[in-house]
């Protein structure tokens, strides 16, 4: 028992030796091999958000995608779903407190944003699970 449990130790430390070992080469490498694509993965998702706050904000649906699918709204001001679709689409809050539904050639507003908790969510598609996007409501 005892021995086994040396054995395990011992192979967890080498696991994370190795681990570690491992981790630092990919990240000294990065930004002389590739450093434009890890700055931008890193930030990129804050930085590439619309901010949408201080106004209306309005997604519209075409070509199978959320447009801008990351945004940032005031919680007090209205969203609108626009489906610019030949196809029926949904605009769902992971919270599942915005769920709705738009025909080909809708458009939904939702009043307020207020009942949502600030934060950020992700949104997707019911009916196409690739399209999806992050909302940020402040
Ligand atoms: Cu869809």
């Amino acid at each position: 028992m005892r021995k086994t449990t040396i054995v395990l130790g011992a192979l967890l430390a080498l696991g994370l030796m190795a681990c570690s070992g491992k981790y630092k080469p990919d990240s000294a490498s990065e930004p002389g091999a590739n450093g434009d694509t890890g700055v931008a993965a890193a930030s990129g998702p804050s930085a590439d958000c619309e901010d949408m706050t201080g106004g209306p904000a309005t997604v519209t649906i075409s070509d199978y995608a959320f447009h801008p699918d990351c945004l940032i709204v005031s919680a007090s001001e209205s969203l609108t779903i626009v489906n610019e679709d030949p196809s029926a689409h949904t605009f769902t809050l992971e919270s599942g407190v915005i769920d709705e539904t738009l025909d080909v050639g809708d458009t939904v507003k939702i009043k307020s944003l207020a009942d949502v908790p600030p934060g950020t969510y992700t949104f997707n598609c019911g009916f196409h699970p690739p399209m999806k996007g992050t909302i940020t409501i402040q």
